[in-house]
């Protein structure tokens, strides 16, 4: 007798997919592909500092000394947003030359989570970075000219995620008679020029810099490097557009560390025109 084992192993592999085991592989019908995938457990974890057109730059520790991966990541958390302040599980997949390669597979739960939506009415949420405890929010005397919603909006933001937020002003030698746009009511304000300042506050946290595109915080992030401040590569800055708007010079968030501190991070941002609040379902808060 002939048995068509085909037909059972089809069989077989139909059951399983029920009983939610396995998934069946569509393109070759005889071999079932198995859903389970190898544990994360021992996978090394490391911490994102940029993301960029779906490459990662991931920090891990190796032997107690500091290797910067660049990684890609897995099929599985493909639709997931992946950004700077992140803690991730990496694979180490081959070491090219002296460039080591790795494979994102996991984020581990964040503490935080700075995002926005594009527009109010909109759900579809883009995460700015992850588990900051502070944000600097940078506003500019003028050139760009300050924007009371746009800062009303991270603040509220920043309340909804349990972020501390700070105001950074910049520009102040451009507009001495600066008035506060808003009500400022138990937010530091801080001068861009306190470095001292804003030094100590930047210690044992995780802290983004949020702002329009043009109002510094590429400019501050370099003048912190200049101080020994935080440590890592200059970026890159540029005039602010004559009609105001401002180009956007930074085009992916960059973390640096903060000089001798463990736990401690400065993440530039790409300048932001609209932070909608879709997320927040209180609407008449929404509205400023
Ligand atoms: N006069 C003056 N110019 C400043 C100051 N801070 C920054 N600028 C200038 O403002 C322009 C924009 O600065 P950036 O640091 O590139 O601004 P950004 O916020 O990083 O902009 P994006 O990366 O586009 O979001 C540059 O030409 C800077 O030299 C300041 O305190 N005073
Ligand atoms: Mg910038």
């Amino acid at each position: 007798m002939v048995i068509n084992t085909e037909f059972y192993e089809n069989h077989f592999a139909r059951q399983e997919e029920r009983n939610g085991n396995i998934r069946a592989n569509t393109k070759h019908t005889s071999k079932p592909r198995t859903k389970r995938r190898p544990s994360t457990k021992n996978l090394p974890i490391g911490f994102v500092l940029n993301a960029a057109r779906g490459r990662y730059q991931v920090l891990i520790k190796n032997n107690q000394i500091d290797q910067n991966i660049i990684c890609s990541r897995a099929s599985e958390i493909r639709n997931l947003d992946i950004v700077p302040g992140d803690l991730v599980k990496i694979s180490i997949k081959t070491q090219a030359g002296t460039e080591i390669l790795g494979q994102i597979k996991e984020i581990l739960p964040r503490k935080t989570v700075l995002k926005r939506t594009t527009d109010d009415k909109n759900t579809f949420e883009k995460i700015i970075a992850a588990n900051c405890q502070q944000a600097f929010i940078l506003i500019a005397t003028k050139n760009p000219d300050p924007q009371p919603d746009f800062v009303n909006r991270v603040l509220k933001a920043c309340e909804f995620s349990k972020i501390k937020p700070y105001i950074i002003i910049t520009k102040t030698d451009l507009n001495e008679n600066f008035i506060k746009p808003i009500d400022l009511n138990k937010i530091k304000i801080i001068k861009s020029t306190e470095i001292e300042e804003i030094k100590q506050i930047l210690q044992n946290k995780i802290t983004v810099f949020i702002g329009l595109s043009g109002v510094g915080k590429s400019t501050l992030i370099n003048k912190m490097l200049d101080f020994g401040v935080i440590t890592g590569e200059k970026r890159e800055t540029n005039e602010v557009s004559i009609n105001g708007d401002g180009r956007h010079t930074s085009t992916s968030s960059q973390a640096f560390q903060v000089k001798n501190m463990e736990n401690s991070w400065v993440i530039d941002t790409p300048g932001i025109r609209s932070f909608g609040l879709g997320y927040i379902e209180d609407r008449e808060n929404k509205a400023f």
